[in-house]
């Protein structure tokens, strides 16, 4: 059939809008009707050349959409059914088995290498091959394919154009505080980058009941964001020492800190802030072979912890319909956080998330 899609044909050049032809989907994968698709900064590292995923590509890994038509093998979903893709797995690993798939043995390749573990794809172009397949899905696109493991039914009344971003940004930021950090009723919680990752963590925070939410960010205008949507205080780097102001406002330090940066200089300053025994998640991927540097004594002394985290540690089929419904009972307002753009201003909806004009564009197909 023939769709529409965005894509990105070399490194750092802005993506092209084209009608391109996708296969029938093989017997295990499911073709889904695109509602919208949230942009991540992910798909931008992969533009600006950072990972290996080849070009050209049709990006977009935060897809929602309506299935249209289902491989003869499928089982989990039907036509008509309204459903989030999100990361892809490989289903088979000894994390995929223990359903931590965030963990899977092949995430990389499964996610960033977009071609089918067989190496074809499902795009073309006028007979030329187009990677598909990215993060399981290219979603930004009119349709897309996706399979079993990563795709999440959703119930019928689901707002599906706003959905999207559960799949990654969301699900990373909420999920951190509720499945890997476990942060605790009356504890205190302090986010380093209150973007859309870390603006979902501060709603999280709130739901399950952090007393002292702090967040951290240059930008003042986030800040404020972040203090409307639960944040009980809000510091800004550029003008006092954070790590000193966390210990003012705790005391003792924090229970539970969370890095969305990935710089090394604000891991080690989240870690210098938490209290004995205090975790320090870290989900922000910087270059490769940037180090961490602790103060050894410090992080050793008191039991202090660190921990990485992919996708909030999310198990999908679960913790998206759980967002959802906190989101429908008024208590994780995720939609605060999002900016429409028509499919065709892809490009512009890109600029204005580097920009921070936008905190969590989405692009909607229709
Ligand atoms: C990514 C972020 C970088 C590490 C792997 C998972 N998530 C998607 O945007
Ligand atoms: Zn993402």
């Amino acid at each position: 059939m023939q769709i529409k899609a965005a894509v990105a044909r070399q490194q750092n050049s802005p993506l092209s809008l084209e009608t391109l032809e996708l296969e029938d989907p093989l017997d295990t994968e499911i073709l889904v009707k695109v509602v919208a698709t949230g942009v991540c900064h992910t798909d931008m590292v992969v533009v600006a050349g950072m990972m290996p995923t080849p070009f050209p590509v049709v990006l977009g890994h935060e897809g929602a959409g309506i299935v249209e038509k289902v491989g003869v093998a499928v089982k989990k979903v039907k036509a008509g059914d309204k459903v989030v893709m999100t990361f892809n797995s490989c289903g088979q690993c000894p994390c995929c088995k223990a359903h931590h798939i965030s963990y899977c043995h092949e995430f990389f390749p499964r996610n960033f290498m977009a071609t089918r573990a067989d190496g074809t794809t499902a795009l073309s172009a006028k007979g030329e091959r187009v990677h598909a397949n990215f993060f399981g899905q290219s979603s930004f696109a009119t349709h897309a394919i996706c399979h079993e493991v990563n795709v999440v039914k959703v119930p019928d009344d689901s707002p599906l154009e706003l959905l999207g971003p559960l799949a990654c940004g969301v699900q990373t930021g909420a999920g951190a505080v509720m499945n890997a950090l476990k942060v605790q009723a009356g504890s205190s919680f302090a986010v380093f980058g209150a973007g859309s990752v870390g603006l979902s963590a501060i709603m999280a925070a709130k739901v399950v009941g952090a007393t002292t939410i702090i967040a951290v960010d240059t930008k003042p205008e986030r800040l404020q964001m972040a203090r409307e949507l639960g944040a009980t205080h809000a510091i800004n780097p550029t003008e006092i020492d954070s790590t000193e102001e966390i210990m003012r406002i705790t005391g003792f330090g924090l229970d539970f800190a969370l890095d969305t940066t990935g710089l090394s200089k604000v891991i080690r300053g989240a870690v210098l802030a938490l209290a004995p025994m205090g975790t320090c998640g870290v989900l922000g991927a910087s270059a490769p072979g940037t180090e961490i540097v602790l103060d050894e004594v410090h992080f050793m002394s008191g039991g202090r912890r660190l921990m990485g985290i992919v996708e909030g540690e999310s198990n999908p089929d679960v913790f998206i319909p759980l967002l959802i419904d906190l989101h429908h009972k008024g208590l994780f307002p995720f939609d605060r956080l999002v900016t429409f753009y028509p499919l065709e201003n892809i490009n512009e909806a890109i600029h204005d998330s580097e920009s921070g004009k936008a905190i969590k564009p989405i692009v909607r197909m229709s």
